[in-house]
């Protein structure tokens, strides 16, 4: 439930700068680690029995413990994940930053093991988020309409070890130059981050996985918010069981609502998130 300890961190001048002009921010210690334990069991046991099947439901591909695991849809598999919808170290961020009219629009965690000999050097794939959007909407810059928050459950603290990068500052770019060889681009940046830190960033900075040449399994949970009238990403197979044992606000997060027309015209019903703010005598 939103509380005082979100009351302290509220999003503070720099911080907003920093996003405004870079695309990013890095939240260090935004989880204890004994949240990130739980955590990393929760994935391990999803991606275990995964691996049980020998079979990849996303890539429809036979899955192996030396292939990237991407797991997308993954909140609501269990309470913990919805626990971090509204997480005191970064949710003051994402509402200060989108406003109080949005949910969360799509979830993934991945998995990054070690790369083999066998798989070579491997490429990075910088894009920006939303796929279509970005040749739909005709307008330059474009908007930013969503964000993701990404927590770190593996040490990526140097570089090397299947890092997030990105390109700060790239948020406004509407295309990017990307060598030919799968490298990355000029300018680009590995986020190092320890575990129980996150990373949020805007959907239009220009961001890549990257191989993991080390030999730590990169673990990774990204949450991604969007306005309320933006379309899910996901699947959405949210069990009602979550959205009755959980809070309002968590429940509009998780995208319940009165009704579609509530989604572009809200009332206090559809956004509980809003009356909370009003009543701490926040903007909004
Ligand atoms: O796994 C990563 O580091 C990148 C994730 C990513 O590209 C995304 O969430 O859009």
């Amino acid at each position: 439930m939103l509380d005082q300890r979100h009351l302290a961190q509220l999003i503070n001048q720099d911080q907003r700068q920093h996003f405004e002009e870079l695309g990013y921010l890095i939240v260090e210690n935004a989880l204890p680690d004994s949240l990130v334990a739980r955590l990393e069991a929760r994935i391990d046991a999803i991606h275990r029995h995964h691996l049980e099947a020998e079979y990849d439901p996303y890539t429809r591909r036979p899955l192996t413990a030396d292939d990237v695991f991407f797991y997308p849809n993954f909140l609501g598999r269990d309470q913990l994940f919805v626990n971090l919808l509204d997480w005191p170290k970064t949710f003051p961020l994402v509402w200060a930053i989108l406003g109080w009219n949005i949910y969360s629009y799509h979830s993934h965690f991945i998995i990054t093991p070690p790369r083999t000999p066998e798989q070579g050097p491997g490429r990075m794939g910088f894009h920006q988020d939303s796929g279509r959007v970005n040749r739909d909407i005709q307008t330059h810059p474009r908007p930013r309409l969503s964000l993701k928050v990404g927590y770190w459950l593996s040490d990526c603290s140097v570089p090397g070890r299947g890092n997030f990068h990105v390109v700060p500052g790239s948020h406004l770019d509407d295309d990017m130059e990307r060598p030919s060889d799968g490298t990355a681009p000029p300018g680009a940046i590995p986020i190092c981050c320890k575990p129980g830190d996150a990373v949020v960033f805007d959907r239009r900075l220009w961001h890549s996985a990257s191989p993991n040449h080390s030999q730590v399994t990169r673990k990774g949970l990204f949450y991604g918010y969007g306005y309320r009238w933006l379309r899910s990403k996901d699947d959405m197979e949210i069990p009602v069981e979550l959205f009755k044992h959980n809070d309002p606000v968590r429940r509009q997060l998780l995208g319940a609502g009165v009704n579609a027309n509530g989604h572009f015209t809200p009332t206090d019903a559809d956004v509980p998130l809003k009356t909370w703010l009003d009543e701490q005598g926040l903007p909004t």
